[in-house]
């Protein structure tokens, strides 16, 4: 739940870092640890909780009850307790037990990395769909927490039948109550897909363009999203207070308005029962007339990073080859330049499609030119849009500036006078009109109002 600024969360964040095992065979990426407690930062920071530490503890060897060894995790309580967090995220997987045990130690509340992904997922997704896809994920979560420590019961019995009582019981009927409800969600889920495209029309709410930010953890996505939007004095309309954060109305250079949409980062390793519940929180991409694909290019992990937010789109069916019904744009902004030497920056700067720019969402550099390039591509597309014209002086006017700027595809006039278009408009010309002759006129396409 998104709480006031001031009421966020204090939480230390601890990345757990195993000695070295990788074999030689497996070509596993090289990331430093230093990059994964950046990255649990960035996903802390996707949700309302305020970093007040977070650092990298070596782990010599794995305690099946308390991951960290006793003298670790007694260290750890003062450093926790100094830093005033309310709760630990623990940047890798806990069993169960591991994490009651680090909670008693250390009293406060303890998240797994799944966990905390799942609290931003379900923070994000705004569908029905959505919020199912993350439910069911939650119930798989916890599942396998219950057969996980089931089977550990198990195991500490040493298949002594006598002890059997309330304990098993519990989780039997636990895992019992766990399946139905996941039966009965994917249930719901399959009716909810099948009408799904009548729901993505039905969302078209807004007569602007939306232009989605996408991008791993970390590329720099919010902190463009508010570069590009800070200047914005419209920042509190009605309209725009109603909408999610994570969406603003932005002014492009030829006055054209659109909606600009930060999203979910891709996460690195995420874990593969998360996937449909991610995508699930990408939604507002399915809708985009314009996708930013935001990249850290100062990472040296960026072209596999690029290769995985690519797949994962095209996974989604927003990918180059897909067929859309409207055309839809993918611009590449190429972030924390600033963060590069003179030879990469070379080296990126003969990238030659103009749709790729190398940019600074910390410095600003390059934000201008990505902007007029926006601009460009969501101004050339004509919108189709509805509009009611009272009858009165402007009338006139106001119709005589429609015919010459838009193409008229329906027009209906009513006793009162009033007359009703529906029109395609390009979005500089409907900033312009509404400038002009006012605004809330423009409404999304529908049936043209019927008066009675
Ligand atoms: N040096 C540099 N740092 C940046 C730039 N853009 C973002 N950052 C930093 O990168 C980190 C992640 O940025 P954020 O916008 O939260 O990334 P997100 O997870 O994609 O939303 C923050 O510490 C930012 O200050 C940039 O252009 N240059
Ligand atoms: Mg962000």
């Amino acid at each position: 739940m998104r709480g006031h600024q001031t009421d966020k969360l204090p939480v230390f964040i601890i990345h757990p870092v195993k000695r070295q095992t990788a074999s030689p065979t497996t070509q596993q990426r090289a990331r430093t640890p230093e990059r994964c407690l950046d990255e649990a930062c960035g996903l802390a920071g996707a949700i309302d909780l305020e970093i007040v530490k977070a650092q990298c503890v070596p782990l010599a060897t794995v305690r099946p009850g308390t991951l960290f060894g006793k003298g670790k995790v007694e260290s750890l309580v003062e450093e926790i307790k100094a830093s005033h967090a309310q709760l630990v995220v623990m940047d890798c997987a806990l069993t169960p037990i591991q994490q009651r045990n680090l909670e008693r130690a250390w009293d406060v509340k303890v998240l797994d990395r799944t966990a905390l992904i799942l609290e931003i997922f379900g923070d994000r997704a705004r569908t029905k769909e959505g919020r199912l896809q993350v439910e069911l994920a939650h119930l798989d979560y916890q599942r396998s927490r219950l057969v996980r420590s089931w089977t550990h019961l198990e195991r500490q019995r040493g298949g002594v039948g006598f002890l059997g009582g309330p304990g098993e019981t519990q989780i039997e009927s636990d895992r019992r109550i766990l399946l139905q409800k996941i039966t009965r969600l994917k249930r719901q889920l399959e009716n909810v897909k099948r009408t799904r495209t009548l729901h993505r029309s039905a969302r078209r709410q807004v007569p602007y363009p939306v232009i989605a930010l996408v991008g791993y953890t970390n590329a720099g996505k919010s902190t463009l999203f508010n570069r590009l939007t800070e200047a914005d004095v419209h920042a509190e309309d009605l309209l725009f207070a109603t909408l999610d954060p994570t969406m603003r109305r932005l002014e492009l250079p030829s006055g054209a308005q659109a909606i600009l949409s930060d999203t979910v980062g891709f996460i690195s390793e995420l874990p593969t029962e998360l996937v449909a519940a991610f995508g699930a929180t990408l939604e507002e991409v399915l809708e985009a007339d314009v996708i930013v694909h935001v990249r850290d290019i100062a990472d040296p992990d960026t072209e596999a990073q690029e290769r995985d937010v690519l797949s994962i789109l095209d996974q989604l069916g927003i990918g180059a080859g897909e067929e859309v019904s409207q055309e839809r744009h993918m611009v590449i902004a190429l972030n924390k330049a600033d963060q590069i030497d003179e030879t990469a920056r070379l080296r990126w700067q003969q990238v030659p499609d103009c749709h790729t720019h190398l940019i600074s969402a910390l410095t600003g550099e390059g934000v201008e030119t990505l902007l007029s390039d926006l601009d460009d591509l969501v101004s050339s597309q004509r919108r189709t849009v509805s509009l009611s014209l009272l009858q009165g002086e402007t009338q006139g006017v106001a119709m005589a500036w429609l015919y010459d700027h838009g193409q008229v595809q329906e027009r209906l006039e009513d006793e009162d006078g009033v007359i009703h278009l529906r029109i395609a408009l390009t979005p500089p010309d409907i900033g312009r009109f509404e400038k002009r002759f006012g605004s809330g006129l423009i409404k999304p396409p529908g049936t043209l109002a019927q008066t009675g």
